[in-house]
């Protein structure tokens, strides 16, 4: 058993597909074991993606993560942090397969629709950014 941190970025919830995300994790046989929504402040998009903090994408990243409200999500299942990757594909969503989450509502490398933790220690970081004690306990 193996959880994961995931968000459903800007760009599709504001095109709306937060349920067709959802519905498509629900059919892979992850649960959802917490979910909310909220807006990023330039603070907190720089925190959480601080690892790219060098690169030449990292303030158009920023303000495209603040942009408007996400959704936040913990995801469990067996092997759950490479599950949710393969059923997100590759970050480029132009050349991601059409039958993944980015291939289907990410428009742009950026613009990718969907985040997902990429191992264990950063699943685990990822989702004591976003989900505090009280959110987390009992679940
Ligand atoms: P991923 O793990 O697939 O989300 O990809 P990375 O951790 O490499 O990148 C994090 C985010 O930075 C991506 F989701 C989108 C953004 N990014 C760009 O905007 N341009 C790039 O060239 C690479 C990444």
């Amino acid at each position: 058993m193996q959880r994961t941190f995931a968000i459903i970025k800007p760009d599709a919830v504001a095109a709306g597909h937060q349920g067709g995300i959802i519905a498509k994790i629900q059919e892979s046989g992850l649960r959802v074991v917490a979910l909310k929504s909220l807006r990023l402040s330039k603070a907190q998009a720089e925190g959480f993606y601080a690892v790219h903090s060098a690169r030449p994408f990292f303030n158009s990243l920023v303000a495209f993560m603040t942009q408007g409200p996400v959704v936040a999500m913990i995801l469990e299942g067996d092997n759950a942090i490479l599950r949710w990757r393969d059923l997100m594909g590759p970050t480029d969503a132009t050349k991601a397969p059409k039958n993944t989450l980015r291939g289907t509502y990410g428009t742009s490398i950026e613009a990718n629709a969907t985040h997902g933790s990429d191992a264990p220690d950063t699943a685990a970081y990822e989702i004591g950014f976003f989900f505090n004690g009280l959110e987390l306990a009992g679940l």
